[in-house]
C-alpha cells in the first residue's frame, strides 16, 4: 500500500468511528389492537412522523394485534427490553397498582373534558410507576365511552342476573359481578369467536371496538351509558430511550406529544362516527332504562369507593387533584 493509500483507508476509518450516531436504529413495538383499530393508525402515523423527523434513522416498526408479543406479555418486554417500545391498555396494570385503573371506574370522568382532568390528575403518579420499571411514558389515548352490549334489550337490571360478560381487565370484571354477570377475560382480538362459541353473550367496550369486532353479528342492542374511557399508553424502555442520540430523544417525544393530540381527537371523533356504523350495520342503539341507570350508577359509587380504599394515599391525591381542575 502506498503511503496516500494508507492515509486513505485511515482516514475512512476514523469518519467511520466518528459517526455512530449515523447508524440506523430499527425498533419492534408490539400493539394488542389490530390494524384498523384508530389506535393502531395513530400509531403507524406516530412511527411515520418519527421516521421522518429523524431522517430514517429511527425506525420503528409496529406489530399489531398482539403478533410480536401477546397484550399480557407486552409491558413485561418492554420492561426487560425484549421490545425497546410497546403500547397496553393502561389499567391492565392495575393488579400491580390501582392507580392504573383510575381510567375504568365508571361515571368517574365519563366525557372528553373530565377524562382529560382525570388524566392531568394521574399522569404524574402513573408516569412515576412506571419510572420505578425502567419505563418511560411517551403518551396515552382514550377509547371512545364504554357501552352495553346486548343480544337482546334489558329494561329490568334483574334480566341480567347470570349473563356471561366478556370482560378486559378488573374493573369490567368487578362490574359484571356487580351487576350479578358472570365475567370472562376475554382479548379484543376473540371477541367474535368468544360470542360465537357462546361463552359470553354481553359486553361493554366503546363503539370503536364493536365496529372492529363487528358486534352486529352476535348482538343486537347497543345501550348508550358511555360510563368510562379507559385509555391505552405508549411507553419506552427508558435505558434505550437514554441510548438514543439526543436529537432522536427530542424527535421522538416531539411525536408523542403529537399523537396524543391526535389520538385524543380521533377517539372523539369516533365516537359518533362509530355509533352511527353499528346503527348502519342493524344494531338498535338505545338509551339506557331509568332502573337500568340507576343498577349502572350505583355500581359505579361502589367501585369508586372501593377503588379510594384500595389506592390509599394515591388515590386520594388523584380525586382531589381531578375535583381541583373541574
Ligand atoms: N376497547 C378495548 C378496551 C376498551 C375498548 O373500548 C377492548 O374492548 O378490549
Amino acid at each position: 500500500m502506498t503511503l496516500s493509500l494508507r492515509r486513505l483507508a485511515l482516514a475512512t476509518a476514523l469518519t467511520a468511528l466518528a459517526l455512530p450516531a449515523a447508524a440506523q436504529t430499527a425498533w419492534d413495538m408490539p400493539t394488542p389492537y389490530g390494524d384498523t383499530v384508530f389506535h393502531t393508525q395513530n400509531i403507524s402515523q406516530f412511527a411515520n412522523d418519527v421516521r421522518e423527523a429523524t431522517d430514517g434513522q429511527l425506525d420503528i416498526t409496529v406489530h399489531s394485534a398482539g403478533s410480536l408479543f401477546g397484550h399480557p406479555e407486552i409491558k413485561d418486554a418492554v420492561r426487560r427490553g425484549l421490545a425497546p417500545i410497546g403500547e397496553i391498555l393502561l389499567s391492565r396494570l392495575a393488579n400491580e397498582n390501582p392507580v392504573f385503573e383510575a381510567d375504568s371506574i365508571p361515571f368517574l370522568a365519563d366525557g372528553y373534558e373530565d377524562a382529560s382532568a382525570l388524566w392531568a390528575a394521574s399522569r404524574p403518579a402513573v408516569e412515576q410507576l412506571l419510572a420505578d420499571q425502567g419505563l418511560t411514558l411517551l403518551y396515552a389515548v382514550p377509547w371512545p365511552g364504554q357501552s352495553l352490549y346486548l343480544t337482546e334489550e334489558v329494561t329490568d337490571p334483574a334480566a341480567l342476573q347470570g349473563v356471561s360478560f366478556r370482560a378486559y381487565n378488573t374493573a369490567t370484571e368487578q362490574l359484571a359481578n356487580l351487576l350479578g354477570m358472570v365475567p370472562t377475560q376475554v382479548e379484543a382480538g376473540d371477541i367474535p369467536t368468544a360470542f360465537a362459541t357462546g361463552r359470553v353473550s354481553a359486553m361493554m367496550t366503546s363503539p370503536s371496538t364493536g365496529v372492529s369486532s363487528q358486534a352486529w353479528d352476535f348482538t343486537s342492542v347497543f345501550v348508550d351509558v358511555n360510563a368510562w374511557l379507559p385509555k391505552n399508553v405508549v411507553f419506552v424502555n427508558t435505558d434505550a430511550f437514554e441510548a438514543l442520540p439526543e436529537d432522536q430523544q427530542t424527535a421522538l417525544m416531539e411525536a408523542a406529544a403529537a399523537a396524543e393530540a391526535r389520538g385524543w381527537e380521533m377517539s372523539e371523533a369516533e365516537t359518533a362516527t362509530q355509533t352511527a356504523a353499528l346503527a348502519d350495520n342493524g344494531m338498535s342503539v338505545v338509551q339506557p332504562s331509568d332502573a337500568l341507570a340507576t343498577a349502572l350508577a350505583e355500581a359505579g359509587e361502589t367501585m369508586t369507593a372501593e377503588w379510594l380504599e384500595r389506592a390509599g394515599a394515591a388515590g386520594t391525591a388523584i380525586l382531589e387533584a381531578y375535583e381541583a381542575a373541574q
